[in-house]
């Protein structure tokens, strides 16, 4: 064993510290970047007082006076933004936690734990509230996100963080934890990101992990293979791990990492047979199972990986070429980068490249704040740096919809709101672009903030629709004029796909069969892009409402491009009138999605075939409450799946897709409005429920703005079509 006591995590604790204290705590924010602070002296704490959205978000008591019983939909969205607006931070936007995935925060801390870069104090210690908090109560162990089963992924990682954070093994939630990771097989069959993370760490042989080649980014674009041709998240994290993965590069054995050997198998470190490992995946954790063809090819690299060292050149190229790419990435995205996976394993890679004094090592450092979200369960690590233009871009709707726009009380609000969508427009394409595979982004919206500056297809659209939506409000002003909304326009034309729909940051570069070849066993389509209702829907009215404002603009292509998003949400329906929604949860939002595209040309219920299947599948699954409320299952298994209880954000997608369709019926679209009503608390706030969104089909993530922002629209929407009143007799 090397290096005794050279960078262990130097705590043994036994028992639970003292956490810290909330009511120090403070968010930053600026142009959207937001950033927690813990403030340690009275001075600080004076200078700079919590504000109510601190407490908000802290879980801490806030002083909102109960407002008066709404009697109709409209003071009811009144009263609700009458609460939210309170929220709004001071560069306009809505923060939140986008917390949900289980597997994000161990990768930042074992890079930390690697790099030897010590975690902040309040940082270390609300981290372990949060996975504490987070543990299943009944076995110990985490999932891949949230409200998932218990995983070796999740119970793995997660139990490693809290080592590396000071527990002792002795600690009574990781005593639980180890049992459940043993009774699960014990850490040998974690899926392939845990198997890389483990073994950057050292606790797991490389010799267990399937080749990760840097050599592919040597190979020409007009191969399917390149990962220039991948789906953007997939081939981000595959870059750096390709680094560390061809150099084989592990944290020294300490008697720290020693002991985690021990603890995370159920059989000694020495016996176990890595070459048998590196297709051992739990079941419990297997969602995609690997090809054929996949099995065969990590059968060829694998002896490829045996040759690879009497050709150094090689390998030394293709390192070139990976560390050239980060180098981009990171400068592109100001050391964000595109998400939470990514940036820690660059950050790693530049630990390693440049070394710790090097300039990318602390602008790396600085960054990774963006990431973090405090909360009353603790600090956790969000999904991306935010999701602060999305959320912007709804809550402007909402309240154009409801009327909440032009009223004068809400000014202020409004314009910031629009100061906040101007700021974070995209006003340049990427340095490099055509290097780094990127997709234009001049005018494009991201789904954070400008910093982080990737393109969204449908955060772009949304972009447009909430900029036309406020600027056509009297009294606001014109922040962005025409000649940026084309620029956005442009964007989009060049991002519709072959099949007619629209994807989510690229068009499909690559062809499906690559989905063979996903190594990471825990998601389902994520080796190329694919197109969205969600997104083709957005692009849709995003183009629609640029035409009534400049008309004239590529109107040819802008129609041609509407008139194929049609068609492509008519061949995606299925058989019973449903739409798989892949970034929420799940048939009842992307009918939402679905529903508003026909509508756009004419297409209702009484009119189309596709809109009133659409609606019948909603309605067939309407509770008795009045209420809609699907659960995760249904993104995982494609079959609608009830939650216990009716959802307020579920609802409010139901509502506001029937509404679009001019469902005949008036009695259930009344009745969810009423559940929405019931559900709304005597000061204007609803409560958070289930988690909302998800990626990849297996990975859930919040979206705690969705109950306001929705609702309110969902509310406004209905007053607009049956009057502002929620009796059963009035039409
Ligand atoms: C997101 C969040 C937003 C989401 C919408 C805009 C809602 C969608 O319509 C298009 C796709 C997009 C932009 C999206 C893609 C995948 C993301 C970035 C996420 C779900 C947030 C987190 C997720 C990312 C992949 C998480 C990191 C995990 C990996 C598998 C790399």
């Amino acid at each position: 064993i090397a290096l005794e006591g050279y960078r262990t995590a130097t705590l043994n604790l036994l028992t639970t510290p003292e956490f810290t204290d909330l009511t120090n705590w403070r968010l930053k924010v600026k142009e959207g970047a937001q950033t927690w602070h813990y403030l340690n002296t009275d001075e600080e704490r004076k200078s700079w007082p919590q504000t109510i959205w601190d407490k908000y978000h802290l879980g801490l008591p806030i002083d909102v006076p109960d407002l008066e019983k709404p009697t109709t939909p409209l003071e009811a969205a009144r009263n609700g933004f009458e609460f939210y607006r309170r929220l709004q931070t001071e560069d306009g936007h809505w923060g939140g936690e986008y917390g949900g995935p289980m597997f994000l925060i161990p990768g930042l801390i074992i890079t930390y734990y690697i790099t030897g870069e010590p975690v902040p104090e309040a940082m270390r210690l609300e981290l372990i509230r949060y996975l504490i908090t987070r543990a299943h109560a009944e076995d110990g162990g985490w999932g891949i996100h949230i409200e998932g089963v218990s995983t070796v992924f999740g119970t793995a990682l997660n139990y490693v963080t809290l080592r590396i954070l000071g527990l002792s093994p002795d600690h009574p939630v990781l005593v639980k934890a180890r049992g459940t990771l043993h009774k699960l097989g014990g850490a040998s069959a974690i899926p392939a990101w845990g198997k890389f993370w483990l073994a950057a760490l050292g606790v797991y042989e490389w010799k267990g992990v399937n080749p990760i080649p840097p050599e592919l980014w040597a190979l020409p674009n007009s191969l399917p293979i390149c990962p220039g041709n991948w789906w953007v998240h997939t081939r981000m994290v595959y870059l750096p791990m390709g680094y560390i993965y061809a150099r084989r590069l592990s944290a020294p054995l300490t008697t720290f990492t020693q002991s985690l050997r021990e603890e995370l198998y159920v059989e000694p470190y020495d016996s176990i047979n890595w070459d048998k490992q590196r297709n051992n995946v739990a079941e419990v954790d297997l969602y995609t199972p690997h090809s054929k063809i996949m099995d065969v090819l990590n059968y060829g690299l694998t002896y490829y990986e045996a040759l690879a060292p009497k050709f150094p050149w090689l390998r030394d190229y293709a390192l070139k070429l990976t560390v050239e790419q980060i180098k981009m990435e990171d400068e592109c995205t100001f050391y964000l980068d595109i998400g939470p996976v990514n940036k820690a394993m660059n950050w790693l890679v530049v630990f390693y490249h440049y070394g710790r004094d090097s300039h990318e090592f602390r602008e790396h450092v600085k960054r990774n704040d963006d990431f973090m979200w405090m909360g009353p369960e603790g600090m956790m690590m969000n999904g991306t740096n935010g999701s602060q233009l999305w959320d912007a871009t709804f809550i402007a709707q909402a309240c154009a919809e409801a009327k909440l726009a032009d009223n004068v009380n809400y000014r202020e609000n409004m314009i910031k709101t629009l100061e906040f969508i101007d700021v974070s427009q995209i006003r340049r394409n990427p340095p490099f672009m055509k290097e780094s595979y990127r997709q234009t982004s001049l005018g494009a919206w991201p789904f954070s903030t400008r910093d982080q500056g990737y393109t969204v297809s449908d955060c772009t659209a949304e972009g447009i629709k909430a900029t036309n939506a406020l600027q056509k409000v009297p009294g606001l002003p014109t922040l962005i004029d025409n000649s940026r909304l084309r620029d956005a326009v442009d964007v989009l034309l060049t991002m519709q796909n072959s099949d007619n729909g629209f994807a989510s940051y690229e068009t499909i570069r690559g062809p499906r069969f690559l989905e063979l070849l996903n190594p990471a066993e825990v998601f389902a389509n994520i080796m190329i892009e694919y197109s969205y209702p969600e997104c083709t829907t957005a692009v849709l009215m995003g183009l629609r409402s640029f035409v009534k404002i400049d008309p004239e603009y590529r109107r040819d292509e802008i129609d041609e491009a509407c008139n194929r998003c049609l068609q492509y949400i008519k061949k995606v329906q299925h058989e019973d009138g449903s739409w798989y929604g892949a970034w929420a949860i799940c048939y009842t939002y992307a009918a939402m999605f679905a529903l508003q595209s026909l509508a756009s040309v004419g297409e209702y219920y009484d009119t189309s075939d596709h809109s009133k299947r659409g609606c019948d599948f909603l309605i067939s699954h309407q509770e008795s409450d009045g209420g809609w409320g699907e659960t995760y299952k249904s993104c995982e298994l494609h079959v609608y799946s009830h939650n216990e209880t009716s959802q307020v954000v579920n609802t409010a997608f139901s509502v506001m897709a029937l509404l679009d369709a001019k469902y005949p019926d008036k009695e259930p679209i009344r009745r969810g409005i009423e559940f929405i009503m019931k559900r709304q608390q005597a000061n204007g706030e609803w409560l958070q429920e289930s988690i909302e969104g998800v990626f990849n089909k297996n990975c859930m993530i919040s979206y705690p703005n969705y109950k306001f922002a929705f609702s309110i629209w969902a509310l406004g929407k209905y007053a607009n079509v049956y009057g502002d009143s929620i009796s059963e007799k009035s039409s």
